[in-house]
């Protein structure tokens, strides 16, 4: 167990995790030293792609609020380039130390009462939701199935942008980690177009979703979700002009039995497959 000192969750906030599968902590991260100069790299990247690719934009200056600017001509130009840029951004080192970040270690400590907590390889990102875009929204999921590693892993879910309804916040089921790993289908019939952990579609998913309570609370920067990987979730759907950036990062722990047994394997971004690792949460 954390230590006093070391502790920055209540109990009140541990009990609401664990009740929930999720919670919400408001002003987690530091704007200026740990979310802007994410944002301002972000910036100087799409400026370098403006000025190669020959954009008629003038590229702004950079604020925090308009990190973004000139991004959707970007994409508008050359949809392809929208890829470069979601390659890119993940590997910004302010990021990178956000990932590493040590109050990760300290939720993970309290949450699950682990003194060996673990940085999922290939689990962390940042999300480029682009408006009016199906192929990459998530549909309602668990993270596990698609991330392996540990049962008991943690999600920490963050926004570069200010979220609203109409950006498409990401969609929480209450207390939906309670009942354990739901069976998946492999492929998503409705949206062909989508591929790997982003065709899963839950089992009787209507029906799953509807015995739960939703929320999709609006997100500020330096404001963190943290998920339980059996928490079920989906992303939003983008309806505004603006792409919604956000950051995941996970974490597990080299303490659970199922991630020994399975010996910490990841899961799509580590090249295995469902099939190999866990073939009984297969529907299909
Ligand atoms: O941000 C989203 O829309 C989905 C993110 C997600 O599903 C996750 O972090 O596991």
């Amino acid at each position: 167990m954390a230590d006093a000192e070391e502790r920055l969750l209540t109990a009140e906030q541990v009990a609401q995790f664990k009740s929930d599968g999720f919670l919400i902590v408001r002003g987690f991260y530091d704007l200026a030293r740990e979310v802007e100069p994410i944002q301002r790299d972000i910036h100087r990247i799409i400026g370098i792609l403006i000025a190669r690719h020959g954009l008629p934009i003038t590229h702004a200056p950079f604020t925090p609020t308009t990190f973004d600017f000139g991004y959707q001509e970007l994409i508008a130009h050359d949809r392809r380039l929208g890829g470069v840029v979601y390659d890119a951004v993940k590997q910004i080192p302010a990021f990178v130390r956000l990932v590493v970040n040590e109050k990760h270690d300290r939720v993970m400590a309290q949450i699950r009462g682990t003194d060996l907590p673990a940085v999922a390889a290939g689990g962390y990102g940042i999300r480029i939701d682009n408006p009016h875009e199906e192929k990459f929204r998530a549909n309602w999921h668990q993270d596990y199935p698609s991330q392996f590693r540990s049962m008991d892993g943690l999600v920490f879910w963050s926004p570069l942008v200010p979220l609203t309804e109409e950006i498409g916040p990401l969609q929480i089921a209450v207390g939906s980690h309670r009942d354990g790993i739901a069976p998946v289908h492999m492929h998503d019939p409705q949206n062909k177009e989508k591929t790997g952990a982003y065709a899963l579609r839950l089992q009787d998913e209507a029906e799953r979703i509807a015995r739960y309570p939703h929320v999709s609370p609006l997100l500020q920067p330096g404001d963190l979700a943290i998920l339980d990987f059996l928490n079920l979730h989906a992303s939003g759907h983008n309806r505004s002009t603006r792409s919604r950036w956000s950051m995941q990062i996970r974490y597990f722990n080299f303490r659970e039995p199922t991630g020994q047994r399975i010996e910490w394997a990841g899961s799509f971004a580590a090249g295995k497959n469902i099939r190999e690792i866990h073939p009984e949460l297969i529907a299909d």
